[in-house]
């Protein structure tokens, strides 16, 4: 059999579902290679009707990270941008919103914050306003039911999908999935087929699992996380990620200033002015910490 192309649609273990030319076929790698992820795309060899081998993975346009300090993950190749799910109910971490935030500027995606389940009215009020400070950064923000106002949850989504590759992350239980499945009918029945054939038996989000809309739009679903580690972002790339450092970075007294302790410091000094928000200031010396944390490191 000769060798076709496909895009990775969800990842397991050391199995992959490609997709190609709206067939799927069951894939695995040869030997113990396993840096493949959701949304890649691959050339495999076809072994039967429906499973391969997965030969190469084509270069990939960008691709997100999360980390601890022993590995990084790839969670997702070849997106364009990423959404935060965000609810009024369980509430979110802050912690966890800034750290996903980073992650997308290191990979060069953009990013936006999804505020689901607007019909529970008694912590919408407080939700707006810490998600205020994500606005002033100049992150967009949408306000979305997915359960009570479907329709408009999908007027809403639909334009800023289009064309885009999109992935969804947040913590458990902001409502990803239902999400998703406004905008795939039937997305449920197929992580269900796809639990079966990768063996996890599991109804909820265990895995990533790509959905194209059409020929230029797609959207992945991601499991809840509860950590975000950033361990592989270099110390150059942080203080690039936190968008509000832009003005002042090249501004410092010492050309290799480390935004800490140092005199003459232009972004501590942004940050007692009061035009940074010490919070993030905060985790940027959370995160170069993290970063200096890499004995085993790959
Ligand atoms: N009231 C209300 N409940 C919602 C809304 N959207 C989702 N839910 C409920 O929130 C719960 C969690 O929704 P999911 O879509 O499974 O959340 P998730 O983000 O995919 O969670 P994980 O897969 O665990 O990461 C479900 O019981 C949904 O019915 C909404 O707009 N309003
Ligand atoms: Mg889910
Ligand atoms: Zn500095």
């Amino acid at each position: 059999m000769t060798v076709r192309l496909g895009q990775i649609i969800a990842a397991h273990g050391r199995h992959y579902l490609a997709q190609s030319d709206g067939q799927q076929w069951l894939c695995v790698t040869r030997g113990k290679k396993s840096d493949v992820a959701t949304g890649d795309r691959v050339s495999f060899l076809p072994t039967s009707a429906d499973q391969g081998v997965l030969e190469q993975i084509l270069p990939r346009s960008t691709f997100l990270f999360r980390s601890d300090q022993y590995r990084s993950k790839l969670l997702a190749a070849n997106l364009t941008q990423l959404m935060i799910v965000v609810a009024t109910e369980p509430s979110f971490s802050d912690d966890l919103v800034s750290r996903a935030l980073i992650a997308a500027e290191a990979a060069g995606i953009k990013a936006y914050l999804l505020l689901n389940k607007t019909d529970i009215s008694a912590p919408l009020e407080s939700a707006r306003a810490r998600l205020d400070a994500y606005a002033k950064l100049g992150y967009p923000i949408y306000e979305l039911s997915a359960l009570n106002q479907s329709d408009q949850a999908l007027a809403t989504l639909k334009p800023l999908l289009l064309n885009q590759s999109t992935i969804l992350i947040g913590q458990s239980g902001m409502g990803k999935s239902s999400l998703i499945s406004l905008l795939v009918p039937g997305a449920d029945i197929a992580v269900r087929e796809i639990s079966q054939r990768l063996d996890t038996g599991k109804h909820t989000t265990t895995f990533t699992r790509l959905y194209r809309i059409d020929d230029n739009t797609s959207v992945i679903d991601s499991p809840g996380f509860q950590e975000f580690g950033l361990h592989h972002l270099t110390e150059g790339m942080l203080e690039r990620a936190f968008r509000e450092f832009a003005p002042h970075l090249g501004n410092c007294r010492f050309t290799n200033c480390h935004h800490a302790a140092e005199p003459g410091c232009a972004v501590t000094e942004a940050v007692a002015r009061g035009e940074i928000d010490s919070v993030r200031h905060d985790l940027y010396l959370q995160l170069r910490h993290e970063s200096q944390q890499q004995p085993g490191y790959r």
